[in-house]
């Protein structure tokens, strides 16, 4: 295949783990001259066999490209990778997944060095990277003048969402999308493990549960509206009343099943207290206000 790669702005990567072997391949189809650099050398092989420029040091990374995307384990490795390293004049793209105080910290860290930083939250995994129909993108926050300038290069392998100039948002934005899809991850399980010894095939389960989850999943933009009035009567279709009176069957239910309740207990406490004082006629939103300290 020939590449036209005298438009396309040089990229250089760090981290060449399970997300920034995905991320790198995108950017060398696309036609950007990568230059690539790894802790373990062994990982840049295959990309070098693909076009790619193997930088042996991250200095020398550096070096090789004003953007530089870091795609790292977590922000310690971001601080030792970068250890030392001559930012100046550099637009750095940090993709590592971090707590939003780990990112504003980061982002004054490298202002101090002399570098553009933006912060990025990938809501992706892996495979979803240069295939535009998964939509996979990332939360960007940080400096927006280095995303407006970088904006194409940093589109090539997933969708782009700028949240914010504070460079915590993307941390938070992330952060709070996975912590909802956690909560998620405990409802199945609860479930499945409720028909686990029947004669109830998973796998016809399966599609009942993706369905009502699917469907369930629209009320939070009620209780966003909710939330954003302070009524949280507002629209309710189930009332918490109800839905407090209804736990115990749920609790039962676990127990004849021999399932331990400890993952929905907690949110059947919390619904509890909320009714104690709050409303019958609410949502369940005033949960969320119970939850902050
Ligand atoms: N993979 C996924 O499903 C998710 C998708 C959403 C975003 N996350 C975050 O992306 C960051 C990188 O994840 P990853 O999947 O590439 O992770 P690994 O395959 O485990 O690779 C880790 C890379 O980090 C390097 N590394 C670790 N410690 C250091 C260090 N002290 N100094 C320099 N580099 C370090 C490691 O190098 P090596 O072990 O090969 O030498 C890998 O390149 C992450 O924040 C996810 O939360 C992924």
């Amino acid at each position: 295949m020939t590449r036209n790669t005298a438009a396309k702005p040089p990229v250089t990567l760090l981290g060449l783990g399970a997300m920034g072997t995905a991320l790198a391949r995108t950017w060398l189809a696309a036609g950007h001259p990568l230059t690539v650099w790894n802790r373990t050398a062994a990982r840049a092989e295959a990309l070098a066999a693909e076009g790619a420029k193997v930088a042996d040091s991250a200095a020398s990374a550096v070096a090789a490209s004003a953007l530089i995307v870091v795609c790292l384990l977590d922000d310690d490795s971001v601080g030792e990778a970068l250890d030392g390293v001559d930012l100046a004049g550099r637009d750095l793209v940090n993709l590592t997944t971090t707590t939003p105080a780990q990112a504003r910290a980061r982002a004054a860290w490298a202002e101090e060095r002399g570098a553009r930083y933006l912060d990025g939250g990938i809501m992706a995994v892996p495979p979803m990277a240069g295939v535009p129909e998964a939509g996979g993108y990332v939360f960007y926050s940080g400096s927006r003048e280095l995303f407006e300038a970088r904006r194409e290069a940093l589109a090539v392998p997933l969708g782009t969402k700028y949240v914010g100039a504070d460079a915590g948002f993307a941390a938070l934005h992330d952060v709070a999308l996975l912590s909802a899809m956690y909560g998620m991850f405990a409802g199945t399980a609860h479930a499945f493990a409720l028909i686990r010894r029947e004669d109830i095939d998973p796998v016809a389960f399966a599609p009942l549960l993706a369905d009502w989850l699917a469907a369930m999943a629209q009320g939070v933009h009620g209780t966003a509206a909710q939330l954003r009035s302070g009524d949280y009567s507002e629209g309710v279709v189930s009332n918490l009343a109800m839905q407090v009176a209804g736990t115990p069957t749920f609790l039962a239910t676990a127990e004849g099943q021999g399932v331990s309740p400890e993952l929905i207990r907690p949110y059947f406490e919390l619904m509890r207290r909320r009714l104690d004082v709050g409303s019958d006629e609410e949502d369940l939103t005033g949960v969320v206000d119970l939850l902050l300290r």
